[in-house]
């Protein structure tokens, strides 16, 4: 990681007014990622193995990646095991608390009834939603546990109905699996676990093993080597599988104004710099002077010091941006530009300015609400579109879980009314058996 001369851990800084548009765009583009074509050269043997060696192929990559030689089988069924769920009391409190949030948030996403529309007399156009039958919930491992995330993606998918959830996790080198994701697999009511990471999980329940259940989408963030084998097997008719969404590192932008905090501004710059050195934060400072700005670069570099994830924080922190602007117009401008995973608003009325939000996975209003709350147990999903794809992605949310189908039902009268328009652009494009079709009933109404 890098490091700032002095050893300080601060953010390098610019002033919208006085930089080119290039060069503000420059200073917020992400960290770059390895190119996709180096990832899929890496990933495809792999999922090509997997595919055609099942449970074989899969046991020796997660005896080689994640070092468990001593794994004998990938997958652990339920019921699961009670002693592989052993956890302090605080710890099953606060899973249950989250476990209930996320619930009732994802809950009320349900919609109440079917959507009918009578679009002419005797026209009826419906909407229903049903489950996505059977899902594989992705559980990355890496530098941090992450039992958050299979709460995040194993709560909606209950919510929705889904029959079949399969989560994947890559085992520790002991074989073993974190006793909170085996709690929460467990409260979902997950059917398996399978105990592997990277690609080659990603593989094994795009396509089935003798041991792995085949899924029908993939969801779940997790390294370019994931998100590659993802975006493989979502391109694989014969796979029949579909993915969430493309995942880059994570990343928050913060808006402060004079208002804000330092201390909290800082902590949660931090408490997103702290998950990888990929990881990018922007502070967006609005007509700070420059006491102000001192003032957080202070906290920043206090608080980092004393983390004890400092050196990641360094790696993120250098490559991160303080930009100063004047209105919270001009904030809004560029974070919408930037379409941050997290948006945080730590500026005077701050709920009077979501208006304004365009782009942004998730927004955190108001000095009393860190993003870690999001991350953890507010209710909102933590599973959110990174590097710019909020601009046209949505995060993981009930309808995620769901397929929604449409229906017809027309009367005779119906038909009358609406028929011409059809008979006409069949003709148009010359497709005579669908002309036909509507034709034939008329005639028939008619008694001809
Ligand atoms: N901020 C992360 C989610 C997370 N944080 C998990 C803590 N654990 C990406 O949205
Ligand atoms: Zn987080």
């Amino acid at each position: 990681a890098e490091k700032s001369a002095d050893g300080r851990i601060t953010m390098q800084r610019i002033n919208s007014a006085t930089v080119s548009e290039a060069e503000l765009l420059k200073a917020l583009q992400r960290p770059s990622q390895k190119s996709p074509e180096a990832i899929l050269k890496i990933v495809t043997p792999i999922i090509d193995d997997v595919r055609k060696n099942g449970d074989k192929a899969l046991l020796s990559y997660t005896h080689r990646f994640e070092k468990a030689t001593s794994l004998t089988s990938p997958v652990i069924k339920a019921p699961f095991p009670p002693e592989l769920m052993k956890l302090d009391p605080e710890t099953i409190k606060a899973i249950d608390t989250s476990y209930e949030n996320i619930k009732k948030f994802h809950a009320a996403q349900k919609e109440d009834k079917p959507l009918q529309v009578e679009t002419m007399p005797g026209v009826v156009c419906g909407r229903f939603s049903r489950p996505i039958e059977r899902v594989g919930l992705y559980i990355p491992g890496g530098t941090a546990v992450l039992p958050s995330t299979a709460l995040m993606l194993g709560v909606p998918a209950k919510v929705a109905g889904c029959k079949k959830l399969v989560l994947a996790s890559p085992p520790r080198a002991d074989g073993s699996i974190t006793p909170e994701i085996v709690y929460v697999a467990h409260k979902v009511g997950a059917e398996s676990i399978v105990l592997a990471g990277g690609a080659q999980a990603v593989a094994a329940m795009a396509y089935g093993t003798e041991s792995v259940s085949k899924v029908d989408k993939i969801l779940g963030p997790g390294n370019q080597f994931v998100t590659a084998a993802k975006m493989h097997v979502s391109n694989d008719t014969n796979a029949g599988v579909s993915i969430d969404m493309p995942a880059g590192p994570s990343e928050v932008l913060v808006i402060a104004d004079k208002d804000a905090n330092p201390a909290f501004v800082a902590s949660d710059l931090l408490s997103q710099a702290e998950h990888g050195v990929d990881s990018q934060v922007i502070l967006i400072a609005v007509d700070l002077d420059e006491q102000q700005l001192k003032a957080i670069d202070d906290e920043v570099h206090n608080q980092a010091t004393a983390l004890p994830r400092v050196d990641i924080v360094r790696g993120s922190i250098a490559h991160s941006v303080t930009v100063q602007v004047n209105t919270i117009q001009e904030a809004m401008r560029i974070s919408n530009e930037y379409a941050p995973e997290h948006l945080i608003l730590q500026i005077k009325d701050a709920a009077k300015s979501v208006d304004q939000v365009m782009n942004a996975g998730s927004v955190f209003i108001g000095e009393w609400t860190p993003e870690s709350v999001g991350d953890y147990s507010a209710g909102v999903n933590h599973s959110l579109p990174t590097y710019g794809f909020a601009k046209q992605y949505s995060g993981v949310n009930l309808a995620s879980f769901m397929k929604h189908i449409t229906c017809s039902n027309l009367t005779a009268e119906g038909l009358k009314n609406v028929g011409s328009a059809v008979m006409q652009l069949a003709k148009v494009e010359e497709l005579e058996a669908h002309r036909r079709a509507v034709e034939i009933r008329i005639k028939h109404m008619n008694g001809q």
